[in-house]
């Protein structure tokens, strides 16, 4: 039986990886931060801090896993504008640790690196459903930090002839995640409006906005088959291939709901910058593992409403 262990499972994506990968018949393994909670019937949980080198090496060592997911980062690109110097720390140093821990192994696993969509930023007209080898223009610090990850990323594979893979993961949503990503924050503001916990109006940021939404179940499972299948040192994206207009998922989400909803603008979700159209071509993903996402968007976002509506 092979090993996996993914590193920053606490998160959104982290629980649903856990059973992709059981599934898949692989023992798992696990870490979290101390202050996290994190229970999974399927995995061994371990504590761990990135921004330790030492600890990541130790935990190496004693889990000797044969596929390593690297998931932790300040993932949140609102924060990255109000702390850079976290995002930096954690996202650029604290990867580093991961892939000098791995260097520092007796064997090599197979790494993937998981970076984002945002990391091409401004994309010019022509340039979309975007490639991996377009050029990075990040648009944001968390964006520009996941472009770093990916090019030390690049470099340590062809340097010490490591199996890392990198993927360019755009939005990914679904039941569980955190209400300051668009989705889940537009499905919590209605089942409190629904409850009766605040006035029936949303507030909303950029409604032109345009991004490529994949559900986090098929995430994971192109997550899989990317460690598994991946060449060493290159990059895949990973999304739906199709942008839809923030203005259409708010739509969706209040003609899912009886109430009558007002949409206001509120400031402070308005970017400093923001980018007005991200999509994937996931050409090279779908030609080497056959991946290809199955849950239409409607499905995900009433899953993510209902969730909303048990949990708030
Ligand atoms: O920031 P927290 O307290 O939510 O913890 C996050 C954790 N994390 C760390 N883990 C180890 N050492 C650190 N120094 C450290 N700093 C943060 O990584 C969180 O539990 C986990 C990442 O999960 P999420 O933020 O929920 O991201 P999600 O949606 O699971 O996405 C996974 C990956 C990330 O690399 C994203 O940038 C990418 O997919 O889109």
């Amino acid at each position: 039986m092979s090993k996996g262990l993914i590193i920053g499972a606490a998160g959104f994506v982290g629980s649903y990886l856990i059973d992709e990968m059981y599934a898949c018949g692989m023992e798992v393994c696990a870490t979290k931060l101390p202050h996290e909670q994190l229970e999974h019937p399927h995995a061994q949980i371990y504590d761990l801090n990135i921004l330790e080198k030492e600890a990541v090496v130790a935990l190496l060592m004693e889990i000797r896993p044969d596929y390593i997911f690297h998931l932790a980062a300040q993932s949140s690109v609102g924060l990255s504008w109000k702390n850079p110097g976290l995002t930096v720390d954690v996202n650029i140093k604290g990867s580093i640790n991961v892939m000098d821990a791995v260097r520092e192994l007796y064997y090599k696993p197979r790494v993937l690196l998981i970076g984002s969509g945002e990391e091409y930023g401004h994309i010019r007209p022509g340039e979309t459903p975007i490639r991996e080898e377009n050029l990075l223009r990040p648009g944001n610090i968390y964006a520009a930090t996941k472009a770093c990850q990916n090019m030390i990323g690049s470099i340590y594979a062809r340097a010490y002839d490591m199996q890392l893979m990198m993927v360019r993961s755009f939005n990914h949503i679904g039941p569980g995640q955190a209400p300051m990503f668009v989705v889940s924050d537009f499905c919590k503001q209605v089942a409190e409006i629904e409850k009766g916990l605040r006035e029936p109006v949303m507030y909303v940021g950029n409604l032109a906005a345009k991004r490529d939404f994949t559900d986090v179940r098929d995430v994971v499972k192109a997550y899989v088959k990317l460690i598994v299948q991946g060449e060493p040192g290159e990059t895949y994206n990973m999304g739906s291939g199709h942008a839809v207009e923030i203005r259409r998922i708010l739509d969706m989400i209040t003609s899912m709901s009886e109430k009558e909803i007002r949409v206001e603008t509120d400031p402070n979700k308005i970017r400093p910058v923001d980018v007005p159209i991200i999509e994937a071509d996931i050409t090279k993903l779908r030609e080497l593992t056959g991946w290809q996402p199955r849950i239409p968007l409607e499905q995900t976002i009433r899953e993510t409403l209902d969730y909303w509506r048990r949990n708030v």
